[in-house]
């Protein structure tokens, strides 16, 4: 057996890094897909570093670098600026992570790691242009006001997303009609349509315009598609189709098999995808082997998942229940992962145990 790649570990035991972060950040229990919108308490859950401290009173949003006319502005000029309400699905990179092997030692998630809440906030790009954007301008770095070390060097969470891709992007003050709490980035944050969860910088405090791409670590190193260490790969952007279900019955405390009365029962869930909208899930309830189309609902909004729905007559026995996405844009989601360094966008099938027999 060939050694797992450094920064990976092989086996079901959890690390004690692995540990320390998942008590830290929390995903979604997937039953919260019955919301159309993601209570609060219930939405995933990452934060690379510590949460900060901010006193809005003195918090500033900087906007400089290639621009004519760099300016700040304090939270109550952002929040009587245009302001826009927006219902955005948002899905960790590495949600699936665990079901690689070996895996990548970094935050375990199973596939809880999704939340879809109502952001309200200011578009980005009007402000941009206020701002004057040079035309050597390529690419807007994102900082947060959070440090710690990763890869070896002292850093800010910070993301560079190329010009082009801002279109969409809102400076968000509130989260389901409340301001953001801290853990979600309290006072300020981006929120980009479509792009997995990195992308939405906690805690804003700067936004900078580069004549270059950016090379900082979270682009350049971390959030690459690849294969080995050291060699680059593709970065990882939007968001890979992907279908979850409602676990039907009720759970076994430990193992979460799920069990079933034998007859109908309507499963449900989720689906969506960051490369266009969804236009078709299908249902297994033999593992893979054989699908059906369940029944699609209108998208929670241009951004944000639709619900789907499927009758099926359960038997006695034992079923691997699964759904699989496809987008506007052709893409679909496999049956196994495609494996990567990091653990990053694992959009394959998830596989639902059920047993169904009278209890
Ligand atoms: N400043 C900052 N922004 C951040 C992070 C972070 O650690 N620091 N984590 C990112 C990651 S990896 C994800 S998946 C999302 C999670 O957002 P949420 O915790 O609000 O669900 O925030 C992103 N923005
Ligand atoms: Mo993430």
């Amino acid at each position: 057996m060939q050694p797992a790649p450094p920064g990976t570990v092989d086996g079901e035991d959890i690390t004690p890094a692995e540990l320390r972060l998942a008590a830290r950040n929390h995903g979604q229990p997937l039953e919260g897909l019955r919301h159309d919108i993601t209570p609060v308490g219930l939405h995933y859950l990452l934060i690379h570093y510590d949460i900060p401290a901010v006193d809005p009173a003195s918090f500033a949003l900087e906007v400089d670098g290639a621009v004519e006319r760099p300016f700040r502005l304090t939270l109550d000029e952002l929040r009587a600026r245009e302001r826009v309400d927006l219902p955005v699905t948002f899905e960790c990179a590495g949600n699936g992570r665990t079901l690689l092997s070996p895996r990548a030692v970094s935050q375990p998630w199973v596939l809880e790691a999704i939340g879809t809440a109502c952001w309200g906030g200011t578009p980005l790009r009007p402000l941009l242009d206020e701002a004057g954007v040079r035309p050597e301008a390529v690419e807007v770095i994102l900082t947060g006001l959070d440090r710690g070390v990763e890869g070896g060097e002292m850093q800010s969470y910070r993301r560079g997303l190329g010009l082009d891709e801002c279109a969409e992007a809102l400076l968000a003050f509130d989260m389901n009609g409340m301001p953001l709490p801290p853990q979600h980035g309290f006072p300020l944050r981006l929120v980009v349509p479509g792009w997995y969860g990195m992308t939405n910088v906690k805690w804003l405090t700067r936004i900078t315009l580069e004549d270059k791409p950016f090379e900082g670590y979270h682009n350049a190193v971390s959030y690459r598609l690849t294969d080995a260490e050291g060699v680059p790969g593709e970065p990882v952007t939007r968001m890979a189709p992907r279908s979850l279900m409602v676990p039907p019955g009720v759970p076994d405390f430990m193992s979460r098999v799920r069990h079933l009365e034998p007859g109908p029962v309507e499963l449900s869930g989720r689906a969506w995808s960051g490369w266009g909208g969804i236009e078709r899930v299908e249902v297994s309830t033999d593992g893979g082997e054989s699908f059906a189309d369940a029944q699609l609902e209108e998208p929670v909004s241009r951004a944000a998942w639709c619900g789907w729905r499927f009758e099926w007559d359960a038997p006695p026995g034992e079923h691997v229940l699964c759904s699989r996405a496809t987008d506007s844009a052709g893409n679909t989601q496999p049956l196994e992962a495609h494996w990567n360094l990091g653990g990053y966008a694992n959009n394959a099938l998830e596989r639902v145990e059920v047993t169904v027999a009278s209890i």
